[in-house]
């Protein structure tokens, strides 16, 4: 059970919030934070929704559980959580964390190392203690290509669409021969479009590795004032305001499959609200694509949440 009063300092980062909760270290309970993440998701109905849902949140919220880190030498150890349930990883919630560190003033500029369920993230505070780098969990194309029927879309013309599937924190079905514009002012359209695919891809069986569910579809496009623009559907049927962290990750791993982006190179992703983060990646050792992302986010709220126990 949350206790009656719970701290929880609000940021936003390219359009899209992230809610830090604070003082509940030791609530959620494991030896690694993927144990604490599987605590959160069998509690999530009080521990988790009541955080970010309505009354006292909404569905575009993304929760940010602070934990002691196992490894010390981590800053801290972060769970991620939306409006249904749990996330592996979230791009634009680690820079609305790190900005959010900084502003407590528990982080100088720098480099630091944040633990999250699927690893160690090492993160870049910039100067200005807003702007925020870091570098993703390994990202991969897992199938190019793959042709699904979406039948029920009254958007989608030709009733099918081809997209690539890939892993970039969280899993992604990335569309570009969707036929729409990704314009703020034709979402529910885009919505729509995007809910059918995750429907399509339900129905079929198509899924990422081991069978792991594609909670994420991405529709690309072509962008005025960066290389590529995107519209991202997350899992609980809310829009990434923000370009998505681990969704430019996805993008860049697709890229770099397919020989159009080199190690190095720059890549800059807008959101469909015109936000942009910049995007590059490395090889590791054993040839995975290492995603570095930059984007910069703002302190907006610093707030005590209130539950009333019988
Ligand atoms: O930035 O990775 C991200 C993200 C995932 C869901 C919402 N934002």
């Amino acid at each position: 059970m949350l206790p009656s009063r719970v701290k929880a300092l609000d940021s936003h980062t390219g359009g899209e919030p992230t809610r830090m909760v604070i003082d509940l270290d030791g609530t959620l309970v494991g030896p690694t934070m993927a144990d604490r993440r599987l605590h959160l998701r069998q509690e999530f109905a009080t521990l988790g929704a009541p955080i970010v849902n309505e009354p006292r949140g909404n569905e575009i919220i993304v929760g940010a559980w602070i934990c002691q880190p196992v490894d010390p030498n981590c800053f801290a150890g972060v769970v991620f959580f939306n409006n249904v349930g749990v996330l592996q990883m979230c791009g634009h919630a680690t820079i609305g964390v790190v900005a959010t560190f900084a502003w407590q003033g528990k982080l100088t500029p720098g480099i630091h190392r944040m633990e999250t369920p699927v690893g160690i993230i090492e993160v870049e505070l910039h100067p200005d203690g807003k702007t925020v780098s870091f570098e993703n969990v390994a990202s991969r194309r897992y199938q190019a290509a793959v042709r699904v029927e979406v039948p029920g879309s009254t958007s989608l013309a030709n009733g099918f669409v081809t997209g690539d599937i890939a892993y970039g924190g969280n899993w992604f079905y990335l569309v570009d021969d969707h036929g729409l514009d990704l314009e703020l002012s034709d979402v529910d359209e885009l919505m729509s479009a995007a809910l059918a695919i995750k429907a399509s891809l339900r129905e079929h069986g198509i899924t990422g590795e081991d069978g792991a569910e594609i909670d994420h579809v991405e529709l690309v496009g072509p962008s005025d004032r960066a290389d590529a623009k995107n519209f991202v559907l997350c899992p609980g049927n809310a829009y990434d305001r923000s370009p998505c962290g681990t969704g430019t990750s996805a993008k860049v791993a697709c890229l770099a499959a397919a020989g159009k982006l080199k190690a190095g190179e720059t890549f800059r992703q807008e959101s469909i609200t015109g936000s942009c983060f910049e995007a590059s990646y490395r090889v590791d050792e054993s040839g995975a694509v290492i995603p570095k992302l930059t984007g910069s986010a703002e302190v907006i709220a610093e707030t005590t949440l209130l539950f009333e126990h019988e």
